[in-house]
C-alpha cells in the first residue's frame, strides 16, 4: 500500500461504521460532473473516456467539487464511469454528446458472450483507474476520504445488452426470462471482474467503495432476488475474503441498489454491505425500520430538491435530518447524507452549496 497523507476528516468512515457523529457527513452522487462549469471546461478539450484514462485529468476533476465546496463535502469519489468494466471485458463503449453511453456492438444473444475476454486482468485493463486513485488520494492531502466504485453486475449486464440507456430494459429482461441460466453465468462473470476491480481500487488507496445498482428498481422482488442479489453477495464476500487473505485493512462497502426499497430488510440481513444507499421514494423512518440497525443509511434527498429554491431546500433538509435523528436523542447515528440519485446537469452550483450548508446546520446534534 502506498503511504498517504494523514486523514483530517474521518466523519464518513465513522458514520459508515454505524457510530453516532456530531453531524451527518455528506457527499453527492455525481458530484464531479456536468453541473460544474469547471468540469464542462475540461470536457470541451477532452473526450470522456480520455479523461477517465488520464490520471492527472481524472484527479483534477475529482478535486473540483472538493475545492469549490471546501469544508462542506466529507468525501470525494474518483472520476470514472461504471462502463469501464464492460470495456475491460472487451466491449467498445463510446460517450456520445447529448446521448450518453453507446455500445456499437451490444450482446444480442448468449452466443455473443463468447466475444468477451475469458480472463480479465484488471491491472492491465483498468490499471489507469488504480493510478488515478493513488494520485488523487495523494493530491487530496487527507482533506476527505476517497471513494472508489463499480457498477453492479445487473446494471452492467443491462447496459451490455441494451447497448446504452433504455426506458424499458426490454432486451436485457428478455435474456432473464428466455435464458435464465446463461444470464446468471454472465452476471457471475461480471461479478468476478467487479471483485478484482474493487480490490485493486482499495489497494490503490480507495477508503470506501460503492456498488451502483442503478437499475435495481426495474426488477421485481423475485427477479432482484434471483438475478441481482446473489451477485451483490458474491462481490461483498469476495472483497471481504481478500481483506483477510491479502492482509488488506478493511474499508466500508456501500451498496446503492436504487429503488430496492421493499427489500431493504433482506438486503441489510444478507447482502454484506456496511452502508445502504436509498433513493428519495422511501421515507427515512421506514428505511430505518426495515434496516433495523444492521447498516448505515445513505441518502435520500430528491435530486430535484436542488430546483426547489432556497426555502424549499432548507425546509426539506430540516425535515429529513430530523427524521434520521428521530429516536436517537436528536443525534445523528449511522446516517450519511446524500441525494437519492445523481445530481443533474442543470443544477445551479450555488443551490448545491446551500443544501450542503443546510445539512451541516440541521444534522448537527444541537439543531
Ligand atoms: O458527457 C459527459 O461529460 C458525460 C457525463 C458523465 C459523467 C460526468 C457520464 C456519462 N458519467 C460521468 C461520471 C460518473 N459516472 C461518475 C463520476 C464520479 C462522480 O460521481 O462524481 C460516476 C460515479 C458515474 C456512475 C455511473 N455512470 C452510473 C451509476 C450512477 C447513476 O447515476 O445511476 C451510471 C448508470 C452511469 C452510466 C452513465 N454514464 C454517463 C451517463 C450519462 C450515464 C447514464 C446514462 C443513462 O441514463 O443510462
Amino acid at each position: 500500500m502506498p503511504d498517504f497523507p494523514a486523514l483530517k476528516n474521518d466523519l464518513i468512515l465513522r458514520a459508515a461504521r454505524g457510530e453516532t457523529t456530531e453531524r451527518a457527513p455528506i457527499w453527492i452522487m455525481r458530484q464531479a460532473g456536468r453541473y460544474l462549469p469547471e468540469f464542462r471546461k475540461v470536457r470541451e478539450a477532452h473526450d470522456f473516456f480520455e479523461i477517465c484514462r488520464t490520471p492527472a485529468l481524472a484527479a483534477e476533476i475529482t478535486l473540483q467539487p472538493v475545492r469549490r465546496y471546501a469544508g462542506l463535502l466529507d468525501a470525494s469519489i474518483i472520476f470514472s464511469d461504471i462502463l469501464v468494466v464492460p470495456q475491460a471485458m472487451g466491449m467498445v463503449v463510446e460517450m456520445l454528446p447529448a446521448k450518453g453511453p453507446h455500445f456499437p456492438e451490444p450482446l444480442v444473444t448468449p452466443a455473443d458472450v463468447a466475444k468477451l475476454k475469458t480472463e480479465v486482468d484488471v491491472n492491465k485493463e483498468l490499471g489507469y483507474v488504480f493510478e488515478a486513485i493513488t494520485l488523487t488520494r495523494t493530491l487530496l492531502d487527507g482533506q476527505v476520504p476517497l471513494i472508489g466504485f463499480t457498477g453492479a453486475p445487473w446494471t452492467l449486464f443491462a447496459y451490455m445488452i441494451e447497448g446504452g440507456g433504455s426506458k424499458t430494459l426490454q432486451l436485457a429482461k428478455s435474456w432473464l426470462f428466455k435464458h435464465p441460466d446463461e444470464s446468471k453465468a454472465l452476471l457471475k462473470r461480471i461479478a468476478d471482474v467487479c471483485v478484482d476491480y474493487l480490490i485493486g481500487q482499495i489497494k490503490a488507496g480507495a477508503q470506501l467503495v460503492q456498488v451502483f445498482d442503478s437499475w435495481a428498481n426495474e426488477l421485481s422482488e423475485h427477479d432482484f432476488r434471483e438475478f441481482s442479489l446473489p451477485t451483490l453477495v458474491q462481490i461483498s464476500t469476495g472483497v471481504r475474503a481478500a481483506f483477510k487473505e491479502q492482509n488488506i485493512p478493511p474499508v466500508p462497502l456501500i451498496l446503492f441498489a436504487k429503488g430496492a426499497n421493499l427489500q431493504l430488510d433482506e438486503i441489510a440481513a444478507q447482502a454484506g454491505y456496511d452502508v445502504l444507499g436509498i433513493d428519495w421514494v422511501i421515507a427515512p423512518q421506514r428505511a430505518r425500520k426495515l434496516v433495523a440497525g444492521k447498516a448505515t443509511l445513505q441518502g435520500n434527498f430528491d435530486p430535484n430538491l436542488l430546483y426547489g429554491g432556497r426555502e424549499g431546500i432548507e425546509a426539506n433538509v430540516k425535515r429529513i435530518a430530523e427524521a434520521f435523528k428521530e429516536g436517537d436523542g436528536g443525534q445523528c447515528k449511522a446516517w450519511i447524507a446524500n441525494l437519492g440519485h445523481g445530481i443533474t446537469p442543470q443544477v445551479d452550483p450555488e443551490n448545491l452549496k446551500w443544501l450542503l450548508q443546510c445539512v451541516h446546520k440541521y444534522s448537527a446534534s444541537s439543531a
